[in-house]
């Protein structure tokens, strides 16, 4: 279904105004391609791999030309598809890359479809299917441990974990498939309780890694936090304090937050949405109620809420629905404007969640509101392994392999035959090769490859 014959092209760069901008070539006919659009003293066909060549791209019926250019020759196999690539970089702009890239397309290649540049890297087997995926990690990644991850998920941490544990069980199911064509014979086979040495190994390794995706996951798509409490206490206020600026608008007038303002937040490593919303009370605004809805709506999604009291003013009866509303859930409780007085009753404050006491105006006890927040997330998230598992598809395919392999424990453990063991375990096996690109379908590949952009 996956060509591989035809020379594929798109602009690697981001489409609007900048510096430069790339067009990539790669396939078979890169190199005449480029040879037939490029004005210059050097021919690439004839260039050695890896240099970069200065001139002219023109158009080649009209000899007309369209702009002076960089142009990278790369030669199979060292590339990132494995076939001949051809990058030019032209100067920055919508019009001229476009214009560099249909005369590309005229002169014999095809518009490349999302990652297909990728895609044709895990078709030549220069990387695995994990780790394409990891190059889409990157790209995503909002922070430096994101990228981490990413990284050594490329450069094979989890490619080489998935092909021992899986070599393993192919060796031990195919013994047992041998003993069963052997009967007759003096195999000398594997103890019942060696396999099941070999099962139970694989069965703690896979639940550790499978324990780190809770925290890989969020380190990967960030949680949400959202700041609540009734009008006027200060949310937008601690808000702009934790972003260290000024992103929503402040006023002494309650009920100025309307919409919900976001902004993200780098808490160790994670990141966090962190988003301000109208202060809860009864309106007959309708602007403010609308607003008032949507903060309503948002605390059943979010991941954690940050409420925010008056602690200079006594409890409101709004207060007191608040606190009602959230005690179940992930709260951190902020008593903020502390520079003007402590009357707030703190006792009605369930004691098993933080309470930080702030001055936003004096941008005081923010530092411990980061604290807070960083805790609430790593509450239960703490991991010991070199491997952290970020992807979902990858989660459920070790899942799944968890389940087969202790269907294989049981069967074993209740005397069943040697061929209904081998079975679980090559179901195991299967499951373990989804995750690298063994024996994927074209849908699971089209449908990874189409989150790529364009070029990649
Ligand atoms: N003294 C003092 N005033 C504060 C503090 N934090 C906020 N304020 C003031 O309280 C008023 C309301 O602040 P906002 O941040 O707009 O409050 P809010 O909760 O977002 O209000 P709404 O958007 O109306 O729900 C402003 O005048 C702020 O300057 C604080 O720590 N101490
Ligand atoms: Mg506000």
């Amino acid at each position: 279904m996956f060509s591989l014959d035809d020379t594929i092209t798109a602009i690697s760069t981001p489409i609007g105004i900048g510096a430069i901008g790339v067009v990539r070539i790669s396939g078979n006919d890169a190199l005449n391609i480029a040879d037939r659009i490029f004005l210059s003293k050097n021919r690439p066909s004839q260039s050695p791999s890896h240099r970069i060549l200065y001139g002219h791209i023109i158009d080649p019926e009209t000899e007309e030309i369209i702009d002076e250019v960089l142009l990278a020759v790369m030669r199979k196999p060292h590339t990132y598809t494995r076939e001949d690539i051809v990058e030019i970089s032209t100067h920055g702009g919508i019009g001229v890359a476009r214009l560099v890239l249909q005369t590309v397309i005229k002169s014999g290649a095809r518009e490349a479809q999302p990652g297909e540049f990728t895609l044709r890297a895990f078709l030549n087997g220069r990387i695995d299917l994990s780790q394409a995926e990891a190059i889409l990690d990157i790209i995503n990644s909002r922070t430096k441990e994101g990228i981490g991850i990413a990284l050594s998920q490329l450069e094979g941490q989890l490619s080489g974990f998935i092909s021992e544990l899986r070599g393993n069980l192919i060796n031990i199911a195919s013994l047992l498939e041998l003993s069963l064509d052997f009967v007759e014979e003096d195999l000398v086979l594997p103890s019942s309780q060696k396999i099941e040495e070999i099962i139970s190994d694989a069965t703690e390794n896979l639940e550790r890694i499978i324990s780190t995706y809770r925290r890989g996951n969020i380190i990967k798509n960030g949680v949400n936090a959202l700041i609540v409490g009734k009008p006027n206490v200060g949310k937008s206020s601690i808000f702009n304090a934790l972003l260290l600026e000024e992103r929503a608008i402040v006023t002494p007038y309650p009920g100025t937050t309307r919409d919900m303002v976001e902004g993200w937040l780098n808490v160790d490593g994670i990141p966090v949405r962190l988003i301000d919303s109208a202060g809860i009370r009864d309106t007959i605004h309708p602007i403010e109620s609308i607003g008032v809805q949507r903060t309503k709506t948002m605390m059943g999604k979010t991941d954690i809420i940050i409420a925010v009291f008056d602690i200079s003013d006594d409890i409101s009866d709004e207060d007191k629905e608040l606190l009602e509303n959230i005690k179940d859930k992930n709260v951190i409780y902020v008593l903020n404007k502390k520079d003007i007085g402590e009357t707030f009753p703190v006792g009605n404050i369930s004691a098993k969640s933080p309470i930080v006491p702030t001055s936003a105006v004096k941008m005081e006890g923010i530092d411990t509101l980061q604290d807070a927040i960083r805790d609430t997330i790593s509450r239960g998230t703490g991991v010991e392994s070199d491997i952290i598992i970020t992807n979902e598809r990858h989660y459920v395919a070790l899942k799944n392999a968890l389940v087969s392999l202790n269907k294989a424990r049981e069967n074993l453990n209740a005397g069943y035959t040697q061929e209904i063991i081998a079975e679980d375990i090559k179901e195991a096996i299967d499951d373990l090769g989804e995750i690298i690109g063994e024996n994927v379908t074209d849908e699971v590949l089209q449908d990874i490859f189409s989150k790529f952009c364009v070029g990649k």
